[in-house]
């Protein structure tokens, strides 16, 4: 059972993780080394434990696709789940002339008049992303982040590499190499990055007719970001089988350091506490390529989670 795999994950980390700091200076449960696999035939490995909303996967993913990597298409989408890495880079700025933001992740969780004016200067900030394109261009970008290394990773001699082209090219030439790899770690371009990539580097193989592809994680925040990663390699595993005209095999997925962040800790015991039910069915509608495909082509049919969890985000 697909979602049985997460949910283990879950009770695996609560069990046996040890109390680890971190960056965000907000505490985890952790441990390091663990692998999920995903059959895709079964079902699409959305989550039914708690509602996760697919749209935001799907235009995220298409955004990487595009080789984008400024959140204004996000917010065109209503997609804010990159928001606060470039709020960040902004308030960080000289050009940034409102009040003190610094640590506004923490300290809007704790005091709520401080909440209130970090809502409105996001607001501000997500308003002229959308309307004022010179704005856009310089606090909108995150750094040469997934989407850039993908699709135009840069070359010393000047030139790009396209790892998505040049991997569906692979896949379709030889499905037996061993070689099907996307890398988005690029060490000269960590440093400029918003956030040094989480899903750092992806395989493909190809067996039966079948497409798998498995990724390695380098850090999983296993109640936010995880069902998120899960559904959108899934997502893309289907996309790229389609292009290829092959069928879809498992969805490998290896982490790193998966935590459960210790303010996440009640929201899990709560998702642990459900049944999960069977999982959805994805259907794409369009001969459009991968890198044409619209958020309205794709969606998934029988989905019947229970209610979102919220949990608030470590930046
Ligand atoms: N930082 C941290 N600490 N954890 C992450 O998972 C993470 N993920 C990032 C960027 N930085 C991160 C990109 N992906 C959400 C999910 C994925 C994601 C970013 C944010 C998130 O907040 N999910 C909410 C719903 C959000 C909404 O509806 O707008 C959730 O409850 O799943
Ligand atoms: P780190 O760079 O210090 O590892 O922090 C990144 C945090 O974001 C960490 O908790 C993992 C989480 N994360 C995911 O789980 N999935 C994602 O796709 C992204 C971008 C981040």
């Amino acid at each position: 059972h697909n979602e049985q795999q997460y949910l283990d994950l879950l009770q695996y980390v609560l069990e046996h993780g040890h109390k680890k700091s971190d960056r965000t200076g907000t505490g985890t449960i952790s441990t390091f080394g663990y692998q999920m696999r995903f059959d895709l035939q079964e079902s699409f490995p959305l989550l039914t434990t708690k509602k996760i909303p697919f749209g935001l996967i799907k235009s995220e993913l298409l955004w990487f696709l595009h080789g984008d990597t400024n959140i204004k298409y996000l917010l065109e989408h209503n997609n804010h789940i990159w928001d606060e890495w470039a709020f960040k880079n902004y308030i960080e700025s000289p050009e940034y002339t409102g009040p003190d933001m610094a640590d506004f992740g923490r300290r809007s969780l704790i005091d709520d008049e401080f909440a209130q004016a970090y809502k409105l200067e996001k607001k501000k900030f997500d308003e002229a992303i959308l309307t004022d394109d010179k704005f856009a261009e310089k606090f909108g970008n995150l750094g040469d982040v997934y989407g850039a290394q993908w699709r135009h990773w840069q070359k010393r001699d000047g030139g790009v590499i396209d790892q998505i082209k040049n991997v569906i090219q692979q896949i379709k030439q030889t499905p037996d190499s061993r070689r099907l790899i996307v890398s988005a770690w690029n060490p000269e371009d960590v440093p400029t990055m918003a956030l040094p990539p989480c899903h750092t580097l992806f395989q493909f193989y190809v067996n039966d007719g079948k497409l798998s592809c498995q990724l390695y994680q380098r850090s999983g925040d296993l109640f936010l970001g995880v069902p998120f990663n899960i559904a959108s390699y899934a997502l893309l595993t289907h996309l790229i089988a389609r292009e290829t005209g092959l069928e879809v095999g498992e969805f490998v997925h290896t982490l790193g350091d998966a935590h459960i962040y210790s303010n996440h800790v009640k929201q899990v015991e709560t998702q642990l506490s459900r049944k999960p039910v069977a999982g959805p069915q994805l259907e794409i509608n369009s001969d459009k390529s991968i890198f044409d495909i619209d958020v309205q082509d794709i969606k998934v049919t029988d989905y019947n989670p229970q209610p979102a969890i919220k949990a608030p985000i470590a930046v």
